[in-house]
């Protein structure tokens, strides 16, 4: 069971930042596994660091829920009064300058449900270091700071875990008495201890090799039980695919001679980057195209590619301390992105990257938890993990690509790798290497990282016509956060990319004032750099009235209102040469016709769905010009959750109903359309996984998904047709939704049947079967809570499992806003059950899985009593864990 304190959880500061007072210069650990008794003697080789405020520091030592079973310095038995132990600490008051501290605990990873520090996933032994887990392991100087060499011995049962991994090279192994055998990993490189990693079990793996730029043989191994060994091929291609890329693009060459990846079932996130034994979630390694759909294929592919890059951006070079934790992810994310975007279609990898940070990070960002991509403080850190820290960290990296040019950027990052290899880096490090490189003062740039919140761009225009000269006015603010007011925000610097479009296309762009040599390549294009609170922009030579076409590739991740008109929008969609501002167009007009239903929805009057939104969905059918992928993104209406972040109050039914019902309309009023793109995206030859093929798919399940929508029997039966027809899960998938979704009769009288032929079919496969229970926890049709709480009854459903946890508490509550905010608070009600339970098994999932709560002050003033009253009986609760604590607490301030 996973610990709770008695007292309330202490706030942590990044200006209190201090350097360690001791060094590890080397870590033996010996870890005796027994799944409730294990046995972790360690050795480590100490001295004080030279750069210590405090030469006499006492050595303090972080552990928790370990028995202490014996503690040696220098070879001498320590008796009980010359250490001190709290439930957290282990401090030893005398130790010389250098010593050898040897420390034997008993730990119980059977009994570990937070899934943090070493448990058991089935039948395997695993780790989860990042960010405090080490503490669990053993009584450690477990900060980000201290880097020690590591070698481990690891010892168990060799019939139950004949496979025995840890970071670094295996340099020993043999057989030991009773049917035990044992492995020793050595770790050349020196590391942090939330790098640190073990597994054993019965595992099988897949072997490929890469010869990295230099002429190095790599062994590339990915170990899954032995019933996964046919769906590891696409996540080796990925691994081998992003060295390839990181040596092209970033120059960066992997280092040791093996590289592992090691598959569980029971892990609280995507995977984790540790030293040359990656420990990944099974939902982001294993894919085959009768189990996985494309979605899935492709999220294998960007995390193994993220936890690669990590290799450098993260364990070569690490952070300092917690509060810098977006070094690491905010620039791996944006690597992982150019990556992605490289090897697919890079419109669709930015819509569908901006589309989570417009609907998700914005929300984060206008909640209570509301942090700088660098937080000044928190109470639990794995708290911060965030799409803050993630997303936004990693729009922050790409506007500094963005400003500096792709060359300019590669030097700045090299320079950043050079200075700091081997070392912990601040975010002062990264921006000044950036800085080094290009000769710029990034200064101003900084407060992407200090200031919290989502900026606002308000822009105006004007034209004279007869000088020729359009202006551009843009003025900037930033909402009220916890950690500051609006008044106390300085300016940001933004850049903020620009089009301008006449009538038969986009138009050379001249800013007023600039030497002609000064204008890049493309002279349509250019990128803007706002500083001040307000600025205008003034652009010659214009022979007509522009339409301006702002924050192409969306360049900031800032909320820009312009008055667009929707001929201008329509314009913008066919005209444009960027392809994000293309979608993006088309998504601005899809909100204004889905707000024209609710307020006729509100005042009881007609729905007109204005037909501009009909023709420009026509015009994109009928586009052959266009990639499919783009296609399905432009049809597909803003989420709900989109349409909840930019409304004033959420009214959740009303923006539910209006949604449906522009998707019905424009399902029956383009119906020959979507027919033809149904027909002529649907493949018959053999499954491929290239960009093209799935964006075929998406485009087919797309116009499957309208079709049904329609109402029409005749679609029900395609979708009935298409599932039992399948060859692979994006379709059959597809057509499972559409039935499952659908108010239709005959779709209803479908249903259950075809949920239990599909669950018969699959119940073998867990990541399937999870696919199975979200597809109905998410279904937004009446009675939603009653089907939730018979699937948390189902075999299939086990609390313990974070991804069964996401699949229904995080599918309901995160993903079906009609049912979850049913105006009765039996959402909440069942919510705040879940974290109560939860939050005794396993913290982190429980403080992650409260989220929808936090976000109470945007919902109608019933929907906020009942929200909080859920909010007010988990904070009630006896022994919260941190985690859950400061999340329910900064809710309620
Ligand atoms: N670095 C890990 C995240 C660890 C989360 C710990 N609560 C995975 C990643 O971002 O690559
Ligand atoms: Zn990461």
């Amino acid at each position: 069971m996973a610990a709770s304190r008695d007292s309330q959880p202490q706030t942590i500061y990044l200006k209190n930042y201090k350097v360690p007072d001791f060094l590890i210069d080397e870590t033996h650990l010996d870890v005796d596994l027994q799944p409730s008794a294990t046995r972790v003697n360690s050795r480590l080789v100490m001295r004080r660091n030279p750069a210590a405020a405090d030469p006499a520091a006492p050595l303090l030592l972080s552990g928790q829920e370990m028995k202490l079973l014996g503690i040696s310095l220098d070879g001498r038995e320590l008796n009980e009064g010359e250490y001190e132990l709290s439930d957290e600490t282990l401090l030893l008051p005398n130790v010389q300058d250098r010593f050898e501290l040897c420390v034997s605990v008993q730990i119980d990873p059977a009994a570990n449900t937070s899934l943090e520090g070493l448990y058991k996933s089935r039948t395997m032994f695993c780790t989860q270091c990042e960010a405090e887990g080490f503490r669990k392991i053993t009584y450690y100087l477990d900060r980000p700071d201290v880097l020690s060499v590591f070698t481990t011995r690891l010892a168990a049962d060799k019939a139950l875990f004949p496979v025995l991994l840890s970071n670094g090279n295996e340099v020993e192994s043999g057989e030991l008495e009773n049917g035990r055998h044992y492995a020793v990993w050595h770790d050349p490189f020196p590391k942090p201890a939330y790098l640190f990693a073990l597994v054993a079990g019965d595992l099988e793996f897949i072997e490929d090799r890469f010869t990295t730029c230099s002429g190095r043989d790599v062994t590339l191994r990915i170990f899954v039980e032995s019933k996964d060994l046919d769906k590891c091929d696409h996540a080796m291609r990925s691994l081998q695919n992003s060295m390839r890329w990181d040596e092209e693009v970033y120059g960066r060459e992997y280092d040791l001679d093996i590289y592992m990846i090691v598959a569980v079932d029971d892990f609280n996130m995507g995977a984790m980057e540790n030293k040359g034994l990656n420990i990944f979630n099974t939902s982001c390694v294993l894919a085959k195209p009768e189990t996985t759909t494309d979605l899935g294929f492709q999220r294998v592919e960007s995390v193994v590619a993220h936890e690669y890059f990590h290799n450098w951006s993260g364990n070569r070079v690490t952070c300092r301390d917690w509060f810098q934790l977006s070094l690491k992810e905010g620039f791996t994310v944006f690597r992982d992105s150019q990556f992605s975007a490289d090897l697919n279609s890079a419109t669709v990898k930015r819509v569908e990257d901006v589309s989570l940070l417009r609907t998700l990070q914005f929300a984060e960002d206008a909640g209570p938890m509301a942090h700088p991509v660098r937080p000044a403080s928190f109470m639990e850190i794995s708290n911060f993990y965030t799409l803050t820290v993630y997303e936004k960290g990693s729009e922050v990296v790409r506007m500094i690509h963005t400003l500096l040019g792709a060359e300019t950027f590669r030097k700045g990052s090299d320079l950043y790798f050079a200075n700091n290899d081997g070392g912990a880096a601040t975010i002062e490090d990264f921006v000044s290497a950036m800085e080094e490189a290009s000769g710029r003062d990034l200064s101003q740039f900084k407060l992407w990282y200090s200031q919290a919140g989502t900026p606002r761009l308000q822009v105006t225009d004007e034209f004279d016509e007869d000088a020729g000269v359009y202006r551009l006015t843009i003025s900037q603010s930033c909402p009220d956060t916890p950690e500051a007011t609006a008044a106390e925000k300085q300016p940001f610097h933004i850049p903020v990319a620009i089009g301008l479009l006449g009538e038969a296309g986009n138009l050379a762009i001249h800013l007023q004032g600039e030497a002609p040599d000064t204008e890049t390549s493309d002279n349509t294009h250019r990128v803007l750099e706002l500083t001040e609170a307000e600025q205008t922009f003034a652009f010659t030579g214009l022979p007509e009235r522009p339409i301006p076409v702002l924050l192409r590739d969306f360049s900031a991740p800032v909320k820009l209102e312009y008055p667009y008109s929707r001929a201008q929008l329509q314009a913008i969609m066919s005209g444009d040469s960027d392809g994000f501002s293309r979608w993006d167009a088309c998504q601005k007009l899809a909100v204004g016709v889905i707000e024209d239903v609710m307020r006729a929805h509100r005042g009881d009057r007609n729905y007109q769905v204005d037909q501009a939104l009909v023709e420009a969905c026509r015009a994109v059918l009928n586009d052959q010009s266009l990639d499919p992928a783009i296609v399905a993104l432009m049809l597909q209406l803003p989420s709900e959750g989109y349409l909840s972040e930019i409304a004033t109050v959420i009214d959740v039914e009303a923006i539910n109903f209006s949604r449906e019902y522009v998707k019905a309309y424009l399902a029956g009023a383009l119906e020959t359309e979507l027919n033809a793109a149904y027909q002529a995206n649907t493949d018959t030859g053999p499954f491929s996984v290239d960009a093209a093929a799935m964006a075929r798919r998406s485009l087919k399940n797309t116009a499957l998904t309208f079709l049904v929508k329609s109402g029409s029997d005749l679609y029900v039966q395609l979708a009935q047709q298409q599932l039992d027809g399948a060859t692979n899960m994006t379709d059959e998938m597809a057509a499972l939704a559409a039935i499952v979704n659908s108010d239709s009769a005959l779709a209803q009288k479908l249903a259950p049947v075809v949920l239990n032929n599909f669950y018969r079919k699959w119940q073998h496969e867990a990541l399937v079967v999870n696919q199975w229970l979200t597809v109905q926890a998410a279904c937004p049709l009446s009675d939603g809570l009653a089907r939730v709480q018979r699937l948390m009854q189902h075999e299939a459903f086990d609390i313990r499992n974070p991804n069964k946890v996401r699949s229904v508490v995080g599918a309901f509550c995160g993903n079906n806003p009609v049912n979850f905010h049913a105006a009765d608070g039996s959402g909440y009600e069942f919510l705040a059950d879940r974290i109560i339970e939860l939050n005794k098994l396993n913290p982190q999932v429980a403080s992650r899985q409260l989220t929808p709560l936090t976000k109470w002050k945007r919902y109608d003033e019933k929907r906020q009593a009942l929200m909080l009253k859920a909010l007010q009986r988990v904070k009630a609760e006896e022994g919260l864990s941190r985690d859950v604590f400061e999340v329910v607490s900064k809710s309620l301030a």
